[in-house]
């Protein structure tokens, strides 16, 4: 049965006051939450669910993990912030730390997933003037349709869903629009000698988890070198062993000439983004010419290094590797004629929901709501079933049969 509009008195005094005083720029599911451990979440009236969404990635250390929230306590007691007019302690030490972990020579440190897309358009920009000589005001980023890279008018500019774009104009030039996963159209942009960089998110995550051929990756990565073009990859959702290894790119051992990370860098607790590269790239900006308030405070690296830390100790890639199989079988095996698509890698996955009714995938995430999963529809018909990271065997299980029961009970009436 489809559940009713009607909620507990505290559940909806918390919707009635986001509605009132928040700007309408959201429309979540009608669930009010207060506490989170691992990969479950509980509302305010007590009622517990499996968190199949994660924050969009950003909690895949699972939910207040005991060593992310003993570290961030920790600095926060000590030193949160100095701005860049001043050196901290960590700073160094979080810099050292996180490009021996990735292999650069140096990193950028921002704040939000979009800040370090910004970085990186800004660096593959001074780069293609500085070092490989493009006529000023020239050069060319090419990116691809149904690309999410964030909200600021720049990063919209060149986005193709209307509804992140549209009356946000006049819109920012330099970028070319090609389809995703299409390295004949890559190969025929590439052919204009005024081409910066490439922008790419390894798998798409607002687009429904769209994952590319196999070999895609690759082979765009050399056609990039070949025309003397950048690779930056926007690992911000697909990064930090979601996709089942460290990073997505890393299935096709390809080395991103940027490397773009935010979400999971702080496991959830507080916006902390990165831009890695080498120092023939790095190094086109100089001080002054770029920089943010908040980026590379102390309490932001601090936590940065404990939350990839865990990534490790805890083998978190693997079990999303593990995991994703497990859970892709368990949902290929309920056999439902309302799920046309199961994709994914690792833990980042999609299902697309058939049905005549369009809010077929709305319905079917209430119902597993009342079920105790907690999942979002994306484009209408899509839904992601993306958990934190350390979710279990059992727990997998115990997913796909809420999800069965509630394919039953929201369609077979
Ligand atoms: C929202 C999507 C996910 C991202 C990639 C940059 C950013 C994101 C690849 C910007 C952010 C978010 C933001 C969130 C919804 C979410 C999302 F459905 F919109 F596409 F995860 F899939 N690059 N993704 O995925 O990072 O500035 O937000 O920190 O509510 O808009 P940010």
């Amino acid at each position: 049965m489809i559940p009713t509009n009607t909620f507990t008195e505290r559940t909806q005094h918390f919707l009635d006051l986001e509605e009132q005083y928040g700007a309408h720029n959201y429309h979540p599911l009608p669930v009010v939450l207060d506490r989170g451990k691992g990969v479950y979440l509980w509302d305010v009236d007590g009622k517990q669910y499996y968190d199949f969404l994660s924050g969009y990635s950003a909690v895949n250390q699972g939910h207040c993990h005991p060593a992310i929230i003993a570290t961030l306590i920790e600095q926060a007691q000590k030193l949160t912030l100095t701005s860049r007019a001043f050196h901290s302690d960590l700073l160094g030490e979080y810099a050292e730390y996180i490009t021996r972990y990735f292999g650069y020579d140096k990193v950028l440190p921002m704040n939000t997933g979009v800040e370090a897309v910004e970085t990186a358009l800004k660096l593959c920009r001074r780069w293609g003037y500085q070092v490989k000589g493009i006529p000023e005001n020239k050069a060319k980023i090419i990116v691809c349709g149904h690309n999410f890279h964030g909200r600021t008018l720049n990063v919209i500019s060149f986005s193709t869903d209307p509804d992140a774009r549209n009356n946000f104009g006049p819109y920012m030039p330099g970028y070319e629009i090609i389809p995703f996963n299409n390295l004949n159209a890559l190969e025929q942009a590439l052919q204009d000698k005024n081409v910066a960089g490439f922008l790419v998110e390894p798998i798409q995550g607002e687009a429904g988890v769209v994952v590319p051929d196999e070999g895609y990756l690759a082979q765009a990565y050399q056609y990039c070198k070949d025309a003397h073009v950048l690779f930056m990859a926007d690992e911000i959702q697909t990064g930090l062993a979601r996709t089942g290894k460290m990073l997505a790119c890393d299935h096709e051992n390809v080395r991103p000439d940027i490397l773009i990370l935010g979400k999971a860098l702080s496991g959830g607790t507080l916006p902390v983004s990165a831009v890695l590269a080498d120092d023939d790239i790095m190094l086109t900006i100089k001080p002054g010419e770029h920089g943010s308030t908040y980026g590379g405070n102390p309490l932001a690296c601090k936590v940065a290094i404990t939350a990839l830390e865990v990534l490790k100790t805890e083998k978190m890639a693997e079990n999303a590797e593990a995991m994703g199989i497990l859970l892709r079988k368990a949902l290929h095996d309920i056999q439902s004629p309302y799920i046309t698509t199961i994709r994914g890698k690792g833990l980042l996955n999609a299902i697309v929901v058939k049905h005549d009714d369009p809010e077929a995938a709305w319905d079917l995430c209430l119902t597993l709501k009342e079920n105790g999963l907690l999942a979002k529809p994306t484009h209408g018909d899509k839904i992601r079933f993306a958990p934190p990271l350390l979710i279990n065997a059992a727990q997998v299980l115990d997913c796909v049969s809420i999800i069965q029961r509630s394919l039953e009970s929201t369609f077979h009436r």
